[in-house]
């Protein structure tokens, strides 16, 4: 019978590090909060919790690879807000973000949650942040635990 591999979301006993954006900081505090709010009821110390703040979205993978590199994490959260404004450097800033957390997990190998927004408008990233549209912060640090759960198993065979 082929086996089958799955995370769960028991975070009892993994330490995790998140990394957060100052740019747009009315959007990612609550991003922040959402990720802490759901890390600790699925099981994660609070005192296993490490947060560094970064300028902003484009220093996120740089920092996050620290972090990853560590060894100390069983994941790392990424949280940000790139709202487009009138010039291009929305795009380079939310292109090299998501490219750079993509080529860290894949580099390191610790599962990095991905909670950055990328929205035309501030209001819709406030709905992302805790409003009318959930919390991304909290579904990434959620995510963020799947991995590491189910990278375990497969590790394990
Ligand atoms: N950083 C963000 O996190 N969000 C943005 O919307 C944003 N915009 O629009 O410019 C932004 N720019 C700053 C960037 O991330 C760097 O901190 C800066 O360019 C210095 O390297």
């Amino acid at each position: 019978m082929a086996q089958t591999f799955q995370g769960s979301l028991d975070g009892r006993g993994r330490r995790v590090a998140i990394a957060v954006s100052r740019f747009n900081r009315l959007v990612t505090e609550p991003l922040l909060s959402g990720a802490i709010e759901e890390l600790l009821r699925h099981g994660v110390a609070e005192a296993d919790v490490d947060v560094a703040w970064v300028p902003g979205a484009f220093e996120l993978p740089l920092a996050v690879q620290r972090l990853a590199r560590s060894g100390r994490y069983a994941g790392v959260v990424a949280i940000g807000a790139v709202v487009r404004g009138a010039t291009p450097h929305f795009d380079y800033v939310a292109g090299q973000c998501a490219a750079g957390l993509g080529a860290v997990a894949r580099e390191t190998g610790v599962p990095i949650g991905f909670g950055v927004l990328t929205t035309d408008t501030m209001e819709q990233a406030l709905d992302r942040a805790g409003g009318k549209a959930g919390n991304k912060g909290g579904e990434a640090a959620l995510t963020m635990l799947e991995m590491a759960g189910l990278l375990e198993s497969v590790d394990k065979g």
